[in-house]
């Protein structure tokens, strides 16, 4: 059997991460399409199980396990193949954070599943969880950072060895990402244990509500970056090589991630815009900084047009469009990956909007937000992650993608594109008319309103209509990794998928934009600014800490 060019420790590990990742994807997606049948009242669940325990596992499934799992695999796979075998001791530390983030999610999982836990993905207090979950949780992000420390650690073996050198473009984008990833945690991290444990096993009586919630958000908003970061590098590394070019500039990607790093994080309150206890300056400040985040992304769309372009005309397109025709439209890794790209153009001008102070107050809490993030963490990202999956478990596994299973995949991805084109704009169009989001079925209206919810567009049964498709897509997406991994028949040398990485031009890259102590620096100047006075204020000014809460 010929692998890769990956050794076989790396090999299982990113399988491993696979496999969790689709096994959470499978679940999730399920209680996915049970969510969308009782919201429109053609469901109703057997008293053991709870609409709101179905949601929590969908949210932290999808949103957190299938994700995380999946960007480590990615990275760890990657991370081998660009700066070469891990040694003994990477390899080691990256089994043990693997092992350390599995048992988390299984602690987290019982939890939810044993009815202990239905406080959804984001935890508010007061709602309470069993102790258990929150430690479960803290597992979780113990071991990303183990993962990540370990990957970190053979980035540096991988510079001391060549000095004066740039890292590959893959490298220093996986540690700009674990960078963000590591900062961003320290919120969540800090909720969890100084906070949630000590009140859910009952060591302290009171929980102050606002300053867990904007720890919370501290983390939540770089949440969102590191799901779309990895989808970037597939854009800016994979997707030219794929393409047959290289990546358009070494140095706009370099300085696209340096931006994320520095404005995904001193941005939480954009999340609370409706909250009290936080003054209107610090919301402003930090919707100011949100918006500076169009920046990178602008650069990031510039630059993929601008390869598509070039590209195409290289190929002989003519005309001002013609360079379009000439892409490789047949291969399901390209064709994938530009779905996942158009989609996230109203994506993103969504999430101007909900960002926006004014407009936030329209879409607050309606189904219009769970419209929005389907089209952003759960089809960009999610889309890309299946592109990437078409070649990357035939990569680790020896196996070849067939005709016969590309033509599935390309069903596959249009499947889950008209559905998620249904179910999200539904959710949009139901929104804004006022449809609440994480609530089950009600009647509970005046008869004019629910009229407005009869359209064609404005209807839960539309939605419902979606998602069953995007439901079927999910299956088919399971059959086709399963086929690719232990079925599908064994390359040999010359059919052996590889890992494609676009060749990058470092010859005008500044040396300062690989000096991470610079960008960690400015970094944690712009969350002082951004934090400590309303994080102080929370703690100065504290009400009285609110009791525990079970409202299932
Ligand atoms: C079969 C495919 C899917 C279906 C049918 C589906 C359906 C839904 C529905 C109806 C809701 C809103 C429920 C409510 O607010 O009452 C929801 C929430 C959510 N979905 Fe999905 N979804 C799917 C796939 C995904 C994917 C792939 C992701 C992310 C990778 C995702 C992430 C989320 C998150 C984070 C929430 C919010 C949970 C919360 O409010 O606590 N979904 N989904
Ligand atoms: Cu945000």
């Amino acid at each position: 059997m010929i692998v890769g060019q990956i050794a076989k420790g790396e090999r299982k590990l990113a399988l491993a991460n696979l496999g969790f990742a689709y096994a959470a994807f499978l679940i999730g997606t399920l209680c996915g399409l049970l969510q969308v049948f009782i919201r429109n009242d053609a469901l109703t669940l057997p008293g053991w199980l709870d609409y709101y325990q179905v949601l929590t596992a969908h949210g932290l499934l999808l949103a957190i396990v299938f994700t995380t799992f999946f960007i480590f695999a990615f990275f760890q796979a990657g991370m081998s193949r660009t700066l070469g075998s891990f040694g003994r001791k990477v390899l080691l530390w990256n089994w043990i954070g693997f092992i350390v983030t599995s048992l988390g999610t299984l602690l987290v999982v019982t939890m939810v599943i044993g009815g202990q836990a239905s406080v959804l993905y984001t935890f508010y207090a007061p709602l309470q969880a069993h102790g258990l979950f929150y430690v479960g949780l803290a597992l979780f992000v113990i071991g990303t950072w183990i993962q990540g420390f370990a990957l970190i650690g053979h980035y540096r073996v991988w510079r001391k060895q060549h000095k004066g050198e740039f890292s590959p473009l893959f490298a220093f984008m996986t540690v700009a990402t674990l960078i963000m990833w590591i900062i961003a945690c320290l919120g969540v991290v800090a909720a969890v244990l100084f906070q949630f444990i000590p009140w859910a096993f009952g060591w302290v009586e009171g929980i102050n509500v606002e300053l867990s919630r904007s720890l919370f958000w501290y983390f939540g908003h770089p949440l969102v970056y590191f799901w779309l970061l990895p989808a970037y590098m597939a854009w800016y590394v994979i997707v030219p090589k794929i393409l047959g070019t290289k990546v358009f500039s070494d140095s706009l990607a370099r300085l696209s991630f340096v931006l994320f790093i520095l404005f995904s994080i001193p941005v939480g309150f954009h999340h609370q815009l409706t909250e009290p206890g936080i003054a209107s300056f610090w919301k402003f400040l930090q919707t100011v900084l949100t918006f500076m985040v169009i920046i990178p992304s602008l650069m990031t769309a510039f630059s993929m047009f601008a390869t598509f372009e070039l590209r195409g005309r290289e190929l002989g397109g003519k005309g001002l469009f013609g360079w379009f025709r000439k892409l490789p439209w047949k291969d399901v890794r390209f064709t994938s990956i530009f779905i996942a790209m158009a989609f996230f153009i109203p994506g993103g001008a969504g999430g101007i909007i909900n960002a926006s102070f004014q407009m936030n107050e329209v879409i607050h809490n309606t189904l219009w937000v769970v419209g929005h993030f389907h089209i952003t963490v759960g089809t960009p990202v999610a889309m890309t992650f299946f592109g990437l999956t078409f070649w990357l478990i035939p990569y680790l596994s020896g196996r070849r993608l067939t005709k016969a299973l590309q033509k599935l995949a390309f069903i596959q991805i249009i499947s889950w594109s008209v559905g998620m084109l249904l179910m999200s704009t539904a959710q949009h169009v139901l929104g804004l008319m006022g449809a609440p989001r994480r609530t089950a079925y009600t009647g509970y209206a005046h008869d004019d309103a629910l009229a407005w919810f009869d359209g064609v567009l404005s209807n839960h049964v539309t939605m419902a209509v979606g998602g069953a498709i995007l439901f079927l897509s999910a299956s088919l997406l399971i059959y086709i990794v399963i086929q690719l991994w232990w079925i599908a028949p064994k390359a040999d040398v010359h059919q052996a998928e590889t890992f494609p990485i676009a060749s990058s031009d470092v010859s005008a890259t500044p040396g300062f934009l690989e000096n991470w102590k610079l960008w960690v620096g400015i970094a944690f100047v712009l969350i002082a600014i951004a934090y400590t006075i309303p994080l102080a204020d929370l703690i100065q000014h504290a009400p009285p800490g609110s009791g525990r809460f079970q409202t299932w």
